[in-house]
């Protein structure tokens, strides 16, 4: 008899169920009241009476082995059953990882210092790509002459080179001066165009945003006050800002903008090439001329403008040493950047 329990025992244990035909075989052999562990039950009734206990407790093992085996078989079947009509698709695996795409770092750094000026008061305002020589130039006060006309710096279109692509969104704040009056104080990022060979250092596509405030008294104190509040915002409140003298058609004074360098906070490093410095923008005065072109009265109305460039901000910000990563989309580049900024 013990062999007996110990053979079925040991099919028990070896029986292969791969699907629910096998299970219903394996049921009706070992757990069904035809089974054949029922009949070893009713064997037991034979056996003398000094074995009966050992036997009986053996017995209830193979019987507990047999109903446990069934039952979690049985659990597992169902469950396939519930969750997918037999497709052959594991669903307890892991799934695929949803994957989010991320911001360009150019559009993050864009909105920051938009999102600074807009606190500020400042409105944005948006221009033509293609311009004329009057809104990207002439009104600007560049002189006949000035080299950034020549063919080698603008892209000018060939049958009229009274048209060029926009060197800077300054073309987009004459076209805000001509159309609105004083008070103006407005923002204009945007894409700019200059014929440039492209390398780590220059690319013929690039962005800028510029700002404009024109009203009665706008002062020098106020272009430093709004340039100093907006470095604190955007770089954080330990960076210092500074202005260096410098030239443009457009402003007079002018000046050229550095902050307390990003990565090595002053201390000198290969970004800021060891001064503690680094340009984020050129700033000034507008020149009355350019008011006049815009038919603003330069007796009663002053302002200011700046302009910064995005590329060199982003770089300066995240450490990036070569302007063609920006645009050759390789995500493993692109990925680093998050969403939020
Ligand atoms: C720089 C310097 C600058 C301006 C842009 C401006 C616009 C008008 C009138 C006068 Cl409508 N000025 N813009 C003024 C000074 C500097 O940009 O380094 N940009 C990347």
């Amino acid at each position: 008899m013990l062999d007996k329990i110990k053979e079925i025992y040991k099919e028990v244990e070896e029986f292969k169920v791969d699907n629910k035909e096998h299970l219903e075989q394996f049921r009706l052999s070992f757990v069904s009241r035809k089974g054949k562990i029922t009949e070893l039950f009713e064997e037991l009734k034979q056996v003398a009476q000094e074995e009966k206990k050992a036997m009986g407790q053996e017995l209830n093992k193979l019987k507990n082995k047999a109903e446990e085996k069934f039952k979690e078989l049985n659990e597992h079947f169902e469950n396939q059953k519930s969750s997918s009509v037999n497709t052959g698709i594991d669903v307890t695996l892991p799934s695929v990882p949803n994957e989010l795409g991320s911001r360009h770092p150019l559009s993050i750094v864009r909105e920051k210092i938009v999102r600074v000026f807009e606190r500020m008061g400042f409105n944005l305002s948006e221009g033509p790509e293609i311009e004329d020589d009057w809104h990207n130039f002439t009104a600007l006060n560049f002189p006949e002459n000035h080299p950034a006309r020549e063919m080698q710096d603008t892209f000018f279109i060939e049958k009229n080179p009274d048209i060029a692509l926009r060197t800077h969104t300054s073309s987009v704040q004459v076209r805000v001066m001509e159309n609105q009056k004083p008070p103006i104080r407005t923002l204009s990022p945007g894409r700019v165009f200059r014929n440039e060979a492209i390398s780590a250092r220059a690319h013929c596509v690039f962005h800028q945003v510029e700002g404009l405030y024109i009203d009665e008294n706008v002062s020098f104190a106020d272009l430093k006050q709004t340039l100093y509040h907006f470095a604190k915002e955007m770089f954080g409140k330990d960076t210092k800002i500074r202005f260096r003298p410098s030239f443009f058609p457009f402003t007079e004074p002018s000046a050229e903008i550095d902050i307390t360098c990003l990565i090595c906070k002053g201390q000198g490093c290969n970004i800021c090439k060891y001064s503690g410095w680094v340009e984020i923008g050129g700033a000034g005065m507008v020149d009355p001329n350019v008011l006049e072109n815009c038919k603003i009265d330069s007796k009663k109305y002053t302002g200011f403008a700046f302009g910064m460039g995005i590329e060199r901000i982003t770089m300066l910000k995240y450490g990036i040493k070569d302007l063609r990563l920006f645009t050759e989309n390789d995500v493993r580049f692109l990925r680093q950047f998050t969403s939020l900024g």
